[in-house]
Formats: C-alpha cells, structure tokens, sequence
C-alpha cells in the first residue's frame, strides 16, 4: 500500500492528473483514505495480495502528489487508461471510489490528459469552426429553440412549430430530451416533416439552419443515418443516458452531423459540490468523445442550477485549444427568455447557442413572435443597442418584455 503518496512527486508529461475533493470517514486518517483513493482507483484493492508484483507497482502505480484542504491531486501513469476510451477512464477515476466506507464524501473535480491520450480521441468533428461554415455565420452568438410541449405534438404539428422557429430568425431547433420515436411522433416521419419544413424556412430565409433530431437509444447508429440519407445536418444524443461508448460509437460513424449534445441526468452527480462527479469532468469527456456543442447552464441567469463561475470555466475548458481538439459550442438554455439573452452572451461570449423553449413558445402572440423577439434581442446586444431602444421599434421584443420581467 505503501508508496501512492509522494509530495515530491512531479507529474510526468504522460501523466493523468486527476483533481479530487474528499472527506474521510470518522476515524479515518487522511494518508489512509488517499492511499485507499488511489490504489481503488488503479491497481490496488482493500488489502495487500500475493499476485502483485513489483514491476506492476513501479509500472502502473499512481502517485498523490498533492493534499491541501480535502483537495488530493493524482497523477496516474498513461498506461492505467486505454487509448481513446472514455468509459475505460471514468470507470478507473469515476468508478468504485465513490462508494468506498473510508469516505463520506469525494468529487471528482477535474481530469487532466497527456498530449498522447488526448490526441487518441477524435473530439469534435465540426466543432465551432465547422458549425458556423456549416451555417454561413462568422461570428455572432446562434439563437435556437426547443419544439415545446417536450412531448405530445404528432410529426406535422412538430414540423409546423420548428418552421414557424426557423422563419422568424432562430437558427436551430432541437427535439426535446424526452423526444425519441413515440406512438404520436415517430422518429422517422418526425426527421421527414421537420427536414421539408427546414428546406422551405432556408429559401423564405435565406439563411441555413440546423434541424437537432434527438437519436438517443438503442437504434442511434440507425437514426442517425436516417437523418443524414434525408439530408438532415444534427443528430441530438442524450449523453449521460446513452453513455461515452454510445457517444463514441457515433463519433465514429462519421456521418458528418452536428452531435448536439444533452445533458439530462448530469446534475444528480454534478450539482452536489461535495460528492459526485463535476460538470467540467462531464464537459471535457464529452469534447474528447466528439460531441460539437453541449448544453453547460446559464451561468446563473436561468431556470437551472449551475453557479456562473463553474459555468464559465466550463465553457473556457471546452473551448481552449487541449491538443487540437476543436472547440465546442456552448448551449446555454433552461428558464431563458428575451430579456435574459444579453447577460447570458456577456458571460459565456460569442461561441454560445442560446436556446429558449418556453421563452419562444410562451409568447404572448405565440412561436413565430417569440421567435422575432429573441432575434431582435440578439440581434440588439451584437450591435450594442439596449433592449428597450429596439422593443420600441418591435412589439413582439416589446410584449416579451412586458411578460416576462413583470414575472421573470
Ligand atoms: C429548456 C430545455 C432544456 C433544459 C436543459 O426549456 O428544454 O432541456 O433547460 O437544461 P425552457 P440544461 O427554455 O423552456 O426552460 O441546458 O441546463 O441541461
Ligand atoms: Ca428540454
């Protein structure tokens, strides 16, 4: 057990680090709880064993070179991980160590790649740079929406709310999380009404747009080349509930979608700040396994938790360059409505896409209003007009405003 806590150790180039903060039981000294993290983590178990051998030890034994405050930093010789396997890396770092007795409480924080295990991943495959060529924009901030209800509308209802989107400024529509092939909108029929709708919103436009067709589960290999034989441009993955090994599998189809990714489920182990899994761990995971834009929170403007500090960092993470991984769109959505846009674009920056479902939907003249609305709201904060001035030109900006600030 002993030799996993080195304060002198210096990561090695090919190290993973990983960052963890962690409470010890009651009666448990902290060196024994790190050398428990460590050796559960990689090579080790509960107790010492006849079948271990020096060399595997010196070979593949990680090193906590790091303890201030709870906060214990690994570093883990490259070989522990399987090149260009998420679910190899989270089941070693974010695997059984949450459930060992010795701890009350453990995060995993931050998860930190060589340059050789980085570059075994694809990542994105379109990325920021990809989307706005796909798109013909260079630079604003995309604007899009949820077809809402989440469920119940049958294909051409669907198709006539993502039409009425795309026709009054919004770039994207997406199918909700909860939306894959159901008795009142099947997914193929779903992917046909919605495609003609936007072919027929790109000519009145002028303007290309995305189509974010939810393909999450079994069949999603399947779906997804539906979508693209039909000429479609975003397949939507739920990640957290189809897995990295889904997320990859599709990655590796290369079929040239967008991979619009969601994160349903993530804060049952991201939001507690003391035990679970980080939403930065969950970002960084999901670039290396190619997603091209992923929903990160509202930096604390909307209807979801997720403070604006963590979420800006977050987004920085997915966006900075790790290895020539490209940069992924962040997704802000959740409780947004015109008024909130500005503050949302002047935290999170220009590679954002700000999704609003009710704040679309919910307009006092219905879809095609809300859509004018954001989009004059957009459209206001990149040329650095305020709100008002342009809600005294437009009355579907103006009667957003009037509903919402009243009652936010
Ligand atoms: C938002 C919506 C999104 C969630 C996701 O709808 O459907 O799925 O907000 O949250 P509305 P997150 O705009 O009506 O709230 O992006 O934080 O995962
Ligand atoms: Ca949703």
């Amino acid at each position: 057990m002993a030799g996993y806590m080195d304060a002198r150790y210096a990561p090695k180039e090919d190290d993973v680090v990983c960052t963890f903060r962690m409470k010890n039981a009651r009666g448990v000294s902290t060196g024994y709880a790190v050398q428990q993290l460590v050796a559960e983590s990689s090579i080790g178990t509960w107790t010492d064993i006849a079948t271990m051998k020096p060399e595997i030890a010196r070979k593949l034994g990680p090193k906590a070179f790091s303890l201030r405050g709870g906060v214990v930093k690994v570093a883990y010789p490259a070989d522990d991980f399987e090149p260009g396997n998420a679910s190899q890396i989270w089941s070693a770092v974010c695997g059984n160590i949450f459930g060992m007795k010795i701890l009350d409480s453990l995060r995993v924080e931050d998860i930190e790649l060589p340059k050789k295990l980085a570059r075994s991943f694809k990542g994105p495959a379109l990325g920021v740079p990809g989307i706005r060529r796909m798109l013909g924009v260079p630079k604003r901030p995309l604007v899009g929406t949820i077809v809402k209800p989440k469920v119940g509308l049958n294909e051409r209802e669907h198709a006539h709310v993502a039409y009425e989107a795309w026709a009054n400024g919004l770039d994207l529509v997406k199918d909700d999380e909860n939306l894959c092939s159901m008795s009142f909108n099947r997914f193929e029929k779903r992917v046909v009404e919605v495609l003609k709708a936007r072919e027929r919103a790109e000519r009145e436009t002028g303007e290309k747009k995305l189509a974010v067709l939810n393909v999450s589960g079994p069949k999603m290999l399947q779906r997804a080349e539906f979508i693209r034989e039909h000429g479609g441009n975003a397949a939507m993955v739920d990640i957290i509930s189809c897995g990295w090994a889904g997320l990859q599998m599709l990655r590796n189809a290369e079929t040239g979608l967008v991979m619009h990714g969601h994160r349903a489920g993530h804060a049952a182990f991201t939001r507690n700040r003391e035990h679970g899994i980080a939403m930065m761990v969950v970002a960084k995971t999901a670039r290396w396994c190619g997603i091209d834009t992923l929903h990160i929170g509202t930096a604390d403007i909307g209807k979801m938790e997720g403070g604006s500090d963590e979420v800006v960092a977050v987004r920085g993470a997915i966006q900075r360059d790790e290895f020539g991984l490209k940069p992924v769109f962040a997704v802000a959505s959740g409780g947004l409505h015109p008024a909130l846009l500005p503050g949302v674009i002047e935290r999170l920056g220009g590679d954002v896409v700000v999704q609003f479902g009710g704040g679309v939907h919910g307009h006092p003249r219905g879809t095609a209003a809300g859509a004018r609305a954001v989009r004059q709201a957009l459209d206001a904060t990149v040329e650095g007009e305020t709100l008002d001035a342009v809600a005294a030109r437009h009355w579907e900006l103006r009667e957003a405003l009037e509903k919402w600030r009243r009652n936010g």
